[in-house]
């Protein structure tokens, strides 16, 4: 089992976007490349030290467009420090190939989901062989992995993939448990320590998100065992029971505020950067 030995400082990630929710049920989303970026700059002021990117197109419709992908890295890179994480899980009507190819807009990192699940009536398809080839093309790349958990399968399956494939290039493990996703495990503390107990060796660094209502037990179990946090309108649209998020960084500012209560400070992006092995 991992060691969860307490630090000081925390990586807090946000989610701002995602795949699943549209414009026209929550406007405040932002999926223009302008509301990516001041929404990038406010979560950064406010304490985030990376982004997981999901963009959309013209329509606000979930896009994995090579040229929108390179311009929003970009943007990214140019008005904001953060570490720049694209998602290659993409929304679950995308195809396996054009999620590949979301790591030639060269990223700092990508999300790599290790095994297929149920979500809601939906599947998000996660092949093995399509996990091992964008494994070891993240290698070669030299892009940093994120290792997305939804289920406890999963985190045999990081297992197999590093006991066979060798460890990212950035010779780092870090990975996030995504809890709560309907067909995938709980949000609960219960799971999050069965989890915990299942990472290899070689993780050395795990963060958390709850999705919906999981959302603040998930960040707070996550919290009490040493963890780093992701947070977002990806993950959460409501600050308590039929309380909308408006902003993205006001869910920044809530991990910020957890994490204070259990005296730790965020980490800034080069901070990041460094636990990333970047
Ligand atoms: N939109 C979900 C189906 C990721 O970003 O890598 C998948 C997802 C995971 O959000
Ligand atoms: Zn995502």
């Amino acid at each position: 089992m991992v060691p969860t030995k307490p630090s000081d400082q925390i990586l807090i990630t946000v989610a701002p976007t995602g795949a699943e929710t549209t414009k026209a049920d929550c406007p405040q989303l932002p999926t223009t490349l302008d509301e990516l970026v001041a929404t990038a700059q406010e979560c950064e002021a406010a304490g985030a030290g990376m982004i997981h990117v999901h963009i959309r197109d013209g329509e606000h419709r979930p896009t994995l467009d090579q040229t929108r992908l390179r311009d929003t890295v970009q943007a990214l890179h140019e008005s904001t420090g953060l570490v720049v994480q694209l998602s290659t899980g993409g929304s679950v009507h995308d195809p396996l190939e054009d999620r590949l190819k979301v790591l030639d807009a060269q990223p700092d990192s990508c999300s790599l989901t290790m095994g297929t699940t149920n979500f809601g009536d939906d599947v998000f398809s996660n092949p093995w062989p399509f996990v091992a080839e964008l494994y070891q093309l993240s290698q070669e790349r030299k892009v940093v992995p994120e290792f997305e958990l939804f289920d406890l399968g999963q985190v045999h399956a990081m297992r197999r993939l590093i006991d066979t494939y060798g460890l990212p290039y950035s010779g780092k493990v870090h990975c996030d448990f995504v809890m709560g996703v309907p067909g995938g495990m709980p949000g609960t503390a219960a799971a999050l320590v069965a989890g915990v107990a299942m990472l290899p060796d070689e993780v050395t660094s795990w963060s958390a998100t709850g999705i919906g209502r999981s959302t603040l037990p998930v960040a707070l179990a996550a919290l009490s065992m040493g963890a780093h946090l992701r947070v977002g309108m990806e993950d959460t649209l409501t600050l308590s029971r039929g309380v909308p998020v408006e902003r993205n960084a006001q869910l920044v500012e809530r991990a910020v505020d957890l994490a204070a209560l259990a005296q730790r400070t965020p980490m800034s992006p080069s901070d990041a950067r460094v636990l990333l092995g970047l």
